[in-house]
C-alpha cells in the first residue's frame, strides 16, 4: 500500500479503472474495514482517505480529542488491501485563502444539531472526488443524513460517481460501531444500549402501524436526545436519533421502510 499525502501526487498516482474511494476519518472499526471490502470486492483500485475534516467541527466539538493513530490505520488497510491511503494535511485541503463551500439546503435532524456540520462534510466529499476522481464512494448507512446529503450533492452538481450505502455495522450487543465509543466508560457504554434498542422499539412499532418516534422516545431509558426523527434518505425512510452519554455524542438510525442503497 502506498501513502500519499498531497492532492497533486494523488492527481498523479496511476489507478486502474475501476476506482474506489472510502472517504474516512480514521480509527479504524469493522465499519470502516466493510467499506473497504466492498471496495476492494468492487474496484480495481482502491483508495482510503484519512481526514480528520476540522470544517466538520463545530468550535465546541471534539476535533482535538477524536482518536488519531495512523500506524494502526496504515497497518489495517493494507491487510484489507487498500492499494492508496490518502492523508493529506490541513493546510493541503484548505489552504490560506479558502473560501468556497458546498452547502447543501437540508433541515432536520443533524443539520438542524450540528449547524455547518453536513457543509463540512459536503465541502471535503467534493474535494476528495475532484482529487481521486473515484468511480465508486463507498459510505456508510450509520450515518444515513451524510449520504442522503452526498447523494444530493451529485444529483444536484452533476458529479460524475457513484455512491454505495453500506449497512451499520454493529457489536453483538447492537451498539452501532463508531471511532467515538472509545470515549465511554464501561458504564456509558452499557448506557448507550438504550439508543439501538430504543430504535428497534421504534422500528417494531411502525411495523405494528403506531408512531415510532413515540415509541422510541418512550424506550429511550432516560438517555436525552438530541432529536428523534424520521427522515428520508434517498429511496428509504429512516428511523434516526442523535444521543449524549456522558459527554460522547451518539448517532445511529434504523430503516423503515425501502432500501438504503
Ligand atoms: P467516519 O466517521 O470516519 O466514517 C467513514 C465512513 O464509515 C462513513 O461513510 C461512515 O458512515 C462509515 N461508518 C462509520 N461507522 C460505521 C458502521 N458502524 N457501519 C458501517 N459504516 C460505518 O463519516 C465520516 O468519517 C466523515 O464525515 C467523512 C465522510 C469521511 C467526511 O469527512
Amino acid at each position: 500500500m502506498r501513502t500519499v499525502r498531497t492532492a497533486t501526487e494523488m492527481q498523479q498516482v496511476a489507478l486502474s479503472h475501476k476506482v474506489g474511494l472510502v472517504p474516512t476519518m480514521g480509527a479504524f472499526h469493522e465499519g470502516h474495514l466493510s467499506l473497504m471490502r466492498a471496495a476492494r470486492a468492487e474496484c480495481a483500485s482502491v483508495v482510503v482517505s484519512l481526514f480528520v475534516n476540522p470544517t466538520q467541527f463545530a468550535a465546541n466539538e471534539d476535533l482535538e480529542l477524536y482518536p488519531r493513530d495512523e500506524e494502526r490505520d496504515a497497518r489495517l488497510a493494507t491487510e484489507v488491501g487498500v492499494d492508496v491511503l490518502f492523508v493529506p494535511s490541513a493546510e493541503e485541503l484548505y489552504p490560506e485563502g479558502f473560501a468556497t463551500w458546498v452547502d447543501v439546503e437540508e433541515a432536520g435532524g443533524e443539520a438542524a444539531a450540528r449547524p455547518g456540520h453536513l457543509r463540512g462534510v459536503a465541502t471535503v466529499c467534493v474535494k476528495l472526488f475532484n482529487i481521486v476522481r473515484p468511480d465508486v464512494a463507498f459510505f456508510g448507512q450509520k450515518d444515513a443524513q451524510q449520504a442522503a446529503v452526498l447523494r444530493r450533492v451529485v444529483r444536484d452538481l452533476n458529479v460524475d460517481v457513484e455512491l454505495r450505502v453500506l449497512p451499520t455495522v454493529r457489536d453483538a450487543d447492537g451498539l452501532a460501531l463508531s471511532s467515538r465509543n472509545v470515549y465511554l466508560s464501561t458504564a456509558e457504554r452499557a448506557e448507550a444500549l438504550a439508543l439501538p434498542r430504543a430504535l428497534e422499539t421504534g422500528r417494531s412499532a411502525h411495523v405494528q402501524g403506531s408512531d415510532p418516534i413515540a415509541a422510541a422516545r418512550a424506550a429511550l431509558n432516560g438517555l436525552e436526545p438530541d432529536y428523534v426523527e424520521v427522515i428520508d434518505v434517498g429511496d428509504a425512510r429512516v428511523l434516526a436519533a442523535a444521543a449524549r452519554v456522558g459527554s460522547t455524542r451518539l448517532i445511529d438510525n434504523v430503516v423503515l421502510e425501502g432500501e438504503l442503497r
